[in-house]
């Protein structure tokens, strides 16, 4: 199959307490994998679109055969949020961006602090199911905002930084109804050498 799912780079576990074992395990092997698989499905009857990048689909769908532009964002927004989702963790959070990023954080922002507050709330005003993110837009700027359901930035000509995924299987389990609670978590896991690494790609 074209598309397969990428590994995690770290266990099942390590990311506790902040989303604990079973919610990574469901969300990865379970989630993920499934739009894995029904983005192949889509592309079956479109094999030419198998020598692609995902990056290069979602950037622009008006290319993808109208039968099947729908299956492709969905479940190609969905394969492609999610790697960007365990890229942007690991067990070992560096607390704060440095460098470039930082830079760009503190004049866009205000401060991280801000910049912590306005991407939780891009998250919390999500209604519904969908992710927050932090993006860079064609002239390098950066821009927090939130997507519907599995719809990704590219496809809006913005390139993704940092995403914070909201569905509710994100964080049911461990946080039942308090998405501000998941939200305010996260940032002890963030990987922001990895989130740099995108700013300055
Ligand atoms: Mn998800």
């Amino acid at each position: 199959m074209p598309f397969e799912l990428p590994q995690l780079k770290y266990a099942n576990t390590a990311l506790e307490p902040v989303i604990d074992a079973m919610t990574v395990e469901i969300h990865h092997s379970k989630h993920q994998a499934t739009y894995t698989k029904n983005l192949n499905t889509a592309l079956e009857k479109y094999p030419e679109f198998y020598s692609k990048s995902i990056v290069e689909i979602l950037k622009d769908l008006s290319k993808v055969p109208e039968d099947v532009r729908t299956a492709v964002k969905n479940n190609g927004g969905g394969y492609y949020n999610h790697a960007l989702y365990w890229e942007n963790l690991t067990p070992n959070g560096t607390g704060e961006p440095t460098g470039k990023l930082a830079e760009a954080i503190n004049s866009t922002f205000g401060g991280f602090t801000p910049f912590k507050e306005q991407m939780e709330k891009a998250g919390l005003t999500r209604f519904g199911s969908g992710w927050a993110w932090l993006s860079k837009k064609s002239d390098s700027s950066l821009l927090i905002h939130s997507t519907a359901n599995q719809d990704c930035p590219l496809s809006e000509g913005l390139t993704p930084l940092l995403t914070i995924d909201v569905w509710e299987h994100a964080y049911y389990l461990k946080y039942q109804n308090r998405r501000a609670d998941y939200l305010a978590a996260i940032w002890g896991i963030i990987d922001w050498k990895d989130v740099e690494n995108k700013f300055l790609a």
